[in-house]
């Protein structure tokens, strides 16, 4: 396994790191990382312990008094030496995401050329940190505000994405001034250290301090850690719903600042007006890609009833040609999912789905017969449903796809928008009235809405993220940027005289 070793993923303290320094000590607690490939171990890596994460912490105060006084646009360059090493290590870097997630290579590619995208992104946002200017009230006064670093930025980021999520944050939060704590998922602890390593080798070549990107390992006591410490006044959090809520709570109660990305249920609406052929591969791409485990994942399909039996079939021909197996392997579309846990939450939804009275009409088997012993392999499935089973309101993470009927669009809207998530939607159609009306104020209520284009692949150049339980935050493009930084107003008095706003006289 040479892609590790050229990763630095090699020796035994491997885990909380400043940079290039890994602090773990020989005898530490460690996390076993398995790849669900074959359940087979990888690596070990050692869990942060509570002086380490101290020390973490206070050298990355050390390290943000330093890094905020760099100019934006030269913190741009290092991340654009980022973005070039990013690029020599996509392959291996795109191999282990595979090896250690299970997403097939393609995927695990995909994953890195978004880490490669941001970092892109992040150079041209880091001459781009505007504010605006005003009109002052007062004579010889002028008002504008500018942007701030906040400090230290807490990142929790969860097994699906091990690497690009991160990024998303990471890269735009150092162009804005910040240094980084990041937690990566317990499932997925090498990814960490391996993008620990790529940038620790561009502070290094740049002659900046160890602290400015730092990770930390472990579990929930760790995440606590972090939510709790007031030395961190921004925590981005990718997860679940309950995770999320626990996250806001805590950082809420100190009034600190989140960002959450949490749960989707997202849905396609497929009109009679649709190219069906389009919608079925958008569909199946959602559904069934990276295993139904992003959180754009294509959960629910809502199908006009003049083609829904059309589609139904389409579908089943399409999943019948989609091959499961070895991620690693070139025609693989299918890999494993994450662990045995996650096929018993599938097997347990399909049950649910059947109890309401709904019928998997596809997949759904574990797949026993692969050679690959301990992998966690499935049949993605497909069950006609009902939007209001209890089973169909929750995310699972898997790929099952509710087919859900509908006969008019403001009927497929109210079903579309009949959950609590609100991350990302599509419609499928051919008619500019649906389409708009879908994008319109009585449309979609998801953060994120597309026309003939699938609910999972967002580029990065937008805004990322959902509304309502999905947690309101916003990563990645557009103006996510602010999130990462305090707005100041400013007020500067040229003149030789004291007015006052709204002319209030004050003689003293
Ligand atoms: C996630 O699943 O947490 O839009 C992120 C997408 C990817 C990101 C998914 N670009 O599917």
């Amino acid at each position: 396994m040479d892609f590790l070793k050229k990763l630095g993923i090699e020796g035994t303290n491997l885990g909380t790191s400043t940079g290039q320094q890994f602090l773990g000590d020989e005898g530490a607690e460690t996390i076993s990382s398995h790849t669900p490939i074959d359940g087979s171990q990888i690596a070990d890596t050692t869990v942060t312990t509570r002086e380490e994460y101290d020390k973490v912490v206070a050298q990355a105060q050390e390290a943000f008094k330093e890094w905020r006084m760099v100019p934006a646009p030269k913190r741009g360059e290092i991340v654009r030496q980022i973005g070039l090493e990013l690029r020599k290590h996509k392959e291996d870097l795109g191999r282990l995401v595979t090896y250690e997630m299970g997403k097939i290579y393609q995927e695990g590619l995909g994953e890195v050329q978004e880490m490669i995208d941001i970092c892109d992104f992040a150079v041209g946002q880091s001459r781009m940190l505007y504010g605006k200017t005003m009109q002052s009230e007062r004579p010889e006064h002028r008002m504008y505000e500018q942007w701030q670093p906040l400090g230290i930025t807490g990142i929790i980021s969860a097994f699906n994405f091990p690497v690009a999520v991160y990024s998303w944050n990471a890269m735009i939060a150092a162009i804005c001034g910040n240094v980084m704590i990041w937690k990566g998922s317990e499932k997925t602890p090498l990814c960490g250290i391996a993008v620990q390593n790529i940038t620790a080798k561009v502070l290094k070549r740049n002659d900046l301090p160890e602290g400015i990107f730092n990770l930390v390992t472990g579990g929930r006591e760790v995440g606590e850690w972090m939510t709790e410490d007031e030395r961190l006044p921004l925590i981005s959090a990718t997860g679940s719903i309950r995770m999320g809520k626990e996250v806001a709570k805590t950082v809420g109660a100190r009034l600190g600042k989140t960002i959450l990305e949490l749960g989707g249920n997202n849905a396609i609406i497929v009109s009679e007006n649709a190219d069906l052929e389009m919608a079925a591969r958008a569909t199946v791409f959602g559904s069934v890609g990276t295993c139904g485990q992003r959180c754009t994942s294509t959960r629910r399909l809502i199908v006009h009833e003049d083609v829904f039996d059309e589609l139904k079939d389409r579908l089943i021909e399409i999943y019948d040609d989609v091959n499961i197996g070895n991620p690693l392997d070139e025609d693989t579309l299918v890999g494993p999912l994450i662990d045995e846990q996650a096929t018993e939450n599938m097997q347990k939804a399909l049950k649910e789905v059947e109890k309401a009275g709904g019928e998997v009409i596809y997949g759904g088997e574990e797949l026993d017969d692969t050679k690959l012993k301990d992998g966690q392999y499935v049949r993605p499935a497909i069950a006609v449903a009902e939007n209001d089973f209890d089973i169909v309101q929750e995310e699972t993470f898997a790929p099952i796809l509710y087919l859900l009927k509908y006969s008019d669009l403001d009927e497929a809207i109210s079903k579309h928008n009949g959950v609590k998530q609100g991350l990302s939607s599509s419609i499928f159609t051919l008619n500019i009235r649906e389409a708009e009306t879908f994008l319109s104020a009585r449309g979609s209520d998801c953060g994120i809405a597309n026309v003939n284009v699938g609910t999972s692949g967002a580029e990065i150049g937008g805004a990322f993220g959902g509304e309502k339980e999905t947690g309101g935050g916003r990563e990645s493009g557009s103006d996510a940027w602010k999130a990462y930084m305090r707005r100041q107003t400013n007020t500067i008095n040229w003149s030789d005289e004291m007015p006052l706003a709204q002319g209030i006289e004050f003689d003293v």
